[in-house]
């Protein structure tokens, strides 16, 4: 009788253990899906529309249940954070973006955050968290190029490649991340280089860092800038930014651009220089005034690839101007933007755009 029942008590605590261990197998990542809206969530008047449909339409539970598939990869939940087409998105959207990314990734069970955004300024959006975000669990930035309702949406396969990614142990500690059309880009590189194809989002001399084929992420490079974690910025207590502005230069271009912008009040002002940030000798007495009014001036380029030497085409020395490096117009105005959150000093600022 004793030997019956030690072997019902074996065979139970076996059975309970297999459930365990296969429960342990097969545990998926909690992955949070903050939406907020543009094409990925757009519909069209047909399946053929796919230029001139209405953004930001679709939310983000319907985004989800589009995609089945995703609850066998990972528990996913959802947050409508903003519904709008991402060339109206603002400084106000980052800042409340960022603290809920912040208070999300600090929750013991959320392993990874997938953002659903625009494409028109989704390289910003990608870029800012890429220096806010205080944590190394993946965050992935996703968006699509035809509508919802398109033949051959991309935002179906864009969004299970980005939760996969989010939820993968191979994404933790390499910043923000840009999944699209099967690829994998860093946030601080990547730009959106045309205007409707699939294939828009490029990082075209440094490359991107990986590939998602069959949802699953392969990584070949990493970045070599500090980023979230290792950066010095902390919004979380911070309700605006300061001002920060481009300017555009161009053949025949003038100051008035520049001093309009000084006298709106920008703090720091971008110069999107032609060339290798070159000067035209009629802006240039502008830059300077604003400098010797306490503008924080950096010289960027507008050609799209390689550094900006510092006092190579302007005396930077001389005239106290920062110089980009190898950042975007747009994306030099969210570090200046940050770095004047912590100083006005221009050679620690300097610093800043050699180190993130
Ligand atoms: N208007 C564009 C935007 O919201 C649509 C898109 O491509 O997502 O960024």
């Amino acid at each position: 009788m004793l030997f019956q029942k030690s072997k019902h008590t074996l065979f139970v605590f076996l059975f309970a253990l297999a459930g365990a261990v296969q429960a342990q197998a097969v545990k998926l990542p909690n992955v949070t899906i903050l939406a907020t809206g543009g094409t990925i969530a757009g519909t069209g008047a047909t399946s053929t529309t796919t230029v001139g449909y209405t953004a930001a339409t679709v939310g983000v539970q319907a985004l989800i249940q589009a995609v089945p598939e995703i609850t066998k990869v990972a528990n996913v939940s959802g947050e409508q954070v903003f519904q709008i087409a991402s060339e109206n998105m603002s400084n106000e959207h980052w800042l409340t973006l960022a603290k809920r990314v912040n208070v999300l990734l600090s929750q013991p069970n959320v392993d990874g955050i997938v953002i659903t955004h625009g494409t028109d300024t989704l390289e910003e959006t990608a870029y800012f968290l890429n220096l806010v975000v205080k944590s190394r669990k993946p965050v992935v930035v996703v968006g699509s190029m035809r509508p919802s309702t398109a033949l051959s949406a991309d935002g179906p396969i864009n969004l299970y490649n980005a939760v996969q990614l989010a939820g993968s142990q191979a994404a933790v500690g390499r910043g923000v991340l840009v999944a699209m059309n099967d690829q994998i880009h860093a946030a601080r590189d990547v730009t959106k280089s045309n205007t409707t194809t699939a294939d828009t989002f490029r990082t075209a001399e440094l490359g991107m860092v990986g590939y998602l084929q069959g949802g699953k992420p392969f990584f070949y490079r990493d970045v070599t800038r500090k980023h979230t974690v290792e950066t010095e910025f902390d919004v979380s207590k911070l309700d605006v930014l300061p001002q920060v502005d481009v300017a555009y230069a161009y053949a025949n271009v003038g100051d008035v651009a520049v001093k309009a912008l000084v006298a709106a009040g920008a703090k720091g002002l971008v110069h999107a220089g032609v060339g290798n940030g070159s000067l035209p000798a009629k802006t240039k007495p502008a830059l300077v005034a604003a400098r010797e009014k306490g503008v924080v001036i950096v010289r960027s380029a507008r050609v799209g690839q390689g550094i900006v030497a510092r006092n190579g085409e302007a005396n930077d020395d001389q005239l106290d101007f920062v110089v980009s490096d190898t950042l975007s117009p747009q994306k030099a105005r969210i570090l200046l933007m940050l770095a004047l959150t912590k100083t006005s000093d221009t050679k620690d600022i300097q610093r800043m755009f050699y180190t993130y």
